[in-house]
């Protein structure tokens, strides 16, 4: 069943078989105090109001049936898939903090923040860069589970989520992003992020808010 959710630059059809959950980069590292995003200066706070939101989006999707996939940015503890260029820029990357050596995979940091545990069974996925689609198997997962459109949410909307996004454009799915469910350390970033993606008659996708998918949904799905 096809589902329009209101949406910018218009509705935007949705049918749960051919569309996947992207939540991205929903990291201690990047959420909480201590991680990657406080080592930069920023004020790690202004991400946690996505948090509710992509709750009730997380269960939703899980109820529809819709397949989930989370994102970790990250590196192996021997740092040999983090660029130079990344590390000189970023050279937090791998020293020790409250939780463990940051951005690394294994580390307590790098994980999932408890309120978006990925559920058992839930595609969870390591990649080295800002996008999801490099030097990940991601595009082979979705190919093969038949998808062809993706809700995406996370952090954070200009970095993580816009390169996600525009990779997956030119790869021909079609992105619905969730601007309750995403967020920034820069807020005036967050909404021309947005306005970005949906600008120009829907140049990479279309923006919508979760109210609006949680009510488009089939029944059972409702939040
Ligand atoms: C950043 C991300 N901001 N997940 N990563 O470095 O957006």
């Amino acid at each position: 069943m096809t589902a329009l959710v209101p949406a910018e630059p218009g509705p935007f059809a949705l049918d749960v078989s051919t569309t996947a959950l992207v939540v991205i980069d929903m990291q201690r590292d990047f959420l909480e105090p201590g991680g990657f995003g406080s080592a930069l200066g920023n004020d790690v706070s202004l991400l946690s109001a996505a948090i509710e939101p992509l709750q009730r989006v997380l269960s939703a999707a899980r109820e529809a049936g819709m397949l989930v996939i989370h994102t970790r940015e990250g590196h192996r503890p021997d740092m040999a898939d983090c660029p130079p260029a990344k590390f000189a820029r970023g050279e937090f990357i791998g020293t020790d903090s409250p939780k463990g050596r940051i951005l690394i995979r294994g580390e307590y940091g790098h994980d999932i923040v408890d309120e978006l545990a990925p559920a058992p069974g839930e595609i969870v996925l390591d990649k080295p860069g800002k996008g999801s689609f490099y030097a990940t198997d991601l595009e082979l997962i979705l190919r093969n589970a038949g998808i062809t459109s993706l809700v995406v949410t996370g952090v954070t909307t200009e970095v993580c989520v816009h390169t996600t996004v525009r990779e997956a454009n030119d790869r021909g799915f079609e992105c619905l992003v969730l601007s309750d469910c995403c967020g920034s350390y820069v807020p005036e970033f967050h909404e021309v992020a947005l306005r970005m993606i949906s600008a120009q008659g829907g140049i990479f996708g279309w923006v919508g808010s979760s109210s609006d998918l949680l009510s488009s949904l089939p029944l059972g799905a409702r939040a």
